[in-house]
């Protein structure tokens, strides 16, 4: 069974006017398509082909030298990219409730200290890369940024959200204005999904 793109669980245009109609497109049906196939590629033929994306991210270091490089960037991209269409929906944002509520707050000071950081980080990430919210191994919240695809997983991190500040993901609508667009972003968030997230990756 191959690596498949998720299919988008709301229509392209259902983020506007945050993210335009036609960033989603290109993001999920050329961006997202292409690390899936170029994954599919490298693992064809090899045990890796039918292993969870996930666990293959966590134990990178066991995938054969001679692919590895293009296993981390593809099969970073496909698990980046699926948790990223699940973590939005149209009419989203709003805050957190609950235990990562507390555990932001605790962690924070706020939640808008928490917002602060992790658009700090997605500002002065330089180049391509991911801001995100990550759980360590002792269950411990903290914000970190990756470059490319790399995945908080090959870290020993579960992300617990994250977000796209490759161009690609703004450009169109928002051209150089990252930090506008790291902004506008908080509107579309899905905390119940993000809750789920938490909830799975140990956080209490
Ligand atoms: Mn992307």
């Amino acid at each position: 069974m191959a690596f498949e793109v998720p299919p988008l669980p709301y229509d392209y245009n259902a983020l506007e006017p945050y993210i335009d109609t036609q960033t989603m497109q290109l993001h999920h049906d050329k961006h997202h398509a292409a690390y899936v196939n170029n994954l599919n590629t490298a693992v064809n033929n090899t045990d890796f082909a039918s292993k969870n994306v996930d666990d293959i991210l966590r134990h990178i270091n066991d995938v054969p030298q001679n692919i590895r490089t293009a296993v981390q960037n593809n099969a970073g991209g496909h698990s980046n990219h699926s948790m990223f269409w699940a973590i939005m929906k149209p009419n989203g944002g709003g805050e957190p409730t609950g235990a990562l509520a507390s555990a932001i707050q605790q962690t924070f000071g706020s939640f808008d200290q928490f917002k602060a950081a992790f658009n700090d980080a997605g500002a002065k990430r330089f180049g391509s890369g991911w801001t995100w919210l990550v759980l360590d191994q002792s269950g411990k919240l903290s914000v970190i940024s990756t470059a490319n695809q790399d995945s908080p997983l090959m870290n020993g991190y579960f992300p617990v959200m994250g977000n796209d500040v490759w161009e690609h993901a703004y450009y169109l609508k928002y051209q150089n204005r990252r930090p506008e667009y790291l902004a506008a972003w908080w509107n579309v968030v899905n905390w119940d999904e993000i809750a789920r997230r938490y909830q799975q990756g140990g956080g209490h």
